[in-house]
């Protein structure tokens, strides 16, 4: 049902506490490297612990939504056009770039929508699986399964390692060796037990330093095999293109350098933004060569053309905060809002350099 409803991949891990996959976790809490997203640092026992989010849970489904919608070019180059302003009194050309996860619906919706219906189905099976059991009933009371897509206390990209769908790159992200690297993640625990993905050498997912694997070819068999084998060797080019020094070492970020996280999750309208990114960032990823192994996305995540075809700063700045609400209620960008995306377009028109 999964790969008919669209989905590049699934796979499923027992439901039990996260181990050191956490502990990265924990040092970004101490480090205050989650900036003001405070939230993050609330719940930790449930993020450690999917059970204390559905009780009697036995697996964690892990599933693979692409969103890319070019193998190799940045959706940018067709998506965004140029378009000109007024940058200190010279008319200049500029290219006002959104990630390319936020050019077309809702990612929440459209991936929770279709993991309901694969939710539906385990639970009519589970509970036809215990219709002789005397403690049928009570549990038919609880939920049997719970759907999450960036919504809750659930390390996704982890148990998405701990399913054997890939490993964690430099960048953090989750990388499939299969699909690449442009994926949303979706998570149903559930009480149904299922068949595990099992590996032995989980703990050398983010070790990177035993890596021989710089690009991903056909000789590059690694991370196929065995998807907690780091498949990044010593390539760093994700590193290399950040700008902001945000991934200041492998595998670890600070979100408060992040562009990501200025533009879209902060709550202040004064950060610095000096890159043409005005609502995420796609540098790091866009820079991995395992974007070759990327599939199409999904048509609901492509460029909303009538929307997003052509903005200028003018297009930003004169529209209403209801307009605005009205406009892109159905997608990512609302998240920021008209004002935050507004301050990022003017900190950035501030910022660039014109020579
Ligand atoms: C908060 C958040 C952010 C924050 C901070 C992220 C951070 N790393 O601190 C900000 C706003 C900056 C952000 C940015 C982006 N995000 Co975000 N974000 C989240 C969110 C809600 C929580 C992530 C979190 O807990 N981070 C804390 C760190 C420590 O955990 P982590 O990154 O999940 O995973 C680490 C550990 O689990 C550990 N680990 C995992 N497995 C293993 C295994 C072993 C053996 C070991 C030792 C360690 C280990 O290593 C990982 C890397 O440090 C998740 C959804 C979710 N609930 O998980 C989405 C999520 C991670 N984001 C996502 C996306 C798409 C993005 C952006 C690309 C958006 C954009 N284009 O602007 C950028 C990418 C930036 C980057 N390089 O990571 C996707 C990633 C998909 C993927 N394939 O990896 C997610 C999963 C949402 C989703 N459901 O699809 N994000
Ligand atoms: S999203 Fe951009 S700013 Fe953030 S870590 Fe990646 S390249 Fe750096
Ligand atoms: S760019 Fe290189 S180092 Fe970074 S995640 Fe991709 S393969 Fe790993």
């Amino acid at each position: 049902m999964a790969s008919e409803l669209g989905f590049a991949a699934v796979g499923c891990a027992k439901a039990e506490e996260l181990g050191q996959e956490a502990d990265l976790f924990d040092e970004a809490v101490e480090k205050g490297y989650f900036a003001g997203m405070t939230y993050l640092g609330r719940n930790i026992d449930k993020r450690r612990d999917p059970r204390l989010l559905l009780p009697g849970a036995k697996s964690v489904l892990v599933f693979l939504a692409p969103f890319g919608q070019e193998v190799k070019k940045d959706a940018h180059s067709e998506g965004c056009h140029d378009t000109s302003a007024v940058i200190h009194g010279r008319q200049m050309a500029v290219n006002l770039k959104i990630s390319e996860f936020a050019l077309g619906s809702d990612y929440h919706k459209v991936i929770k929508d279709k993991l309901y219906l694969i939710a539906q189905l385990i639970k009519d099976s589970y509970e036809e699986s215990q219709e002789s059991d005397s403690v049928a009933d009570d549990m038919r009371k609880e939920p049997v399964c719970r759907v999450f897509t960036d919504s809750a206390p659930v390390l996704e990209r982890a148990w998405a390692v701990r399913a054997g769908l890939g490993f964690i790159g430099k960048n953090n992200f989750l990388i499939s060796p299969e699909c690449g690297i442009k994926n949303f993640i979706g998570v149903i625990i559930t009480k149904a037990e299922l068949p595990y993905y099992q590996s032995n050498s989980a703990k050398s997912a983010t070790a990177g330093k035993t890596g021989e694997c710089e690009v991903p070819d056909e000789s590059c068999v690694r991370g196929k095999t065995n998807p907690f084998v780091n498949g990044c060797g010593n390539c760093t080019r994700c590193i290399d293109a950040c700008s902001q020094h945000a991934l200041y070492a492998p595998f670890k970020l600070n979100a408060a350098k992040c562009l990501s996280y200025k533009t879209i999750e902060s709550r202040s309208l004064a950060e610095q933004i000096n890159r043409n990114w005005i609502f995420g960032c796609d540098d790091c990823m866009n820079a991995c060569p395992w974007n070759s192994r990327n599939k199409q996305g999904w048509p609901e995540f492509s460029i909303l053309k009538n929307l997003l075809g052509r903005t200028t700063p003018e297009f930003w700045e004169s529209m209403t905060d209801s307009e605005f609400t009205e406009k892109f209620k159905e997608t990512p960008l609302l998240r920021a809002g008209r004002e935050k995306i507004c301050a990022s377009v003017k900190s950035y028109l501030c910022n660039a350099k014109t020579d």
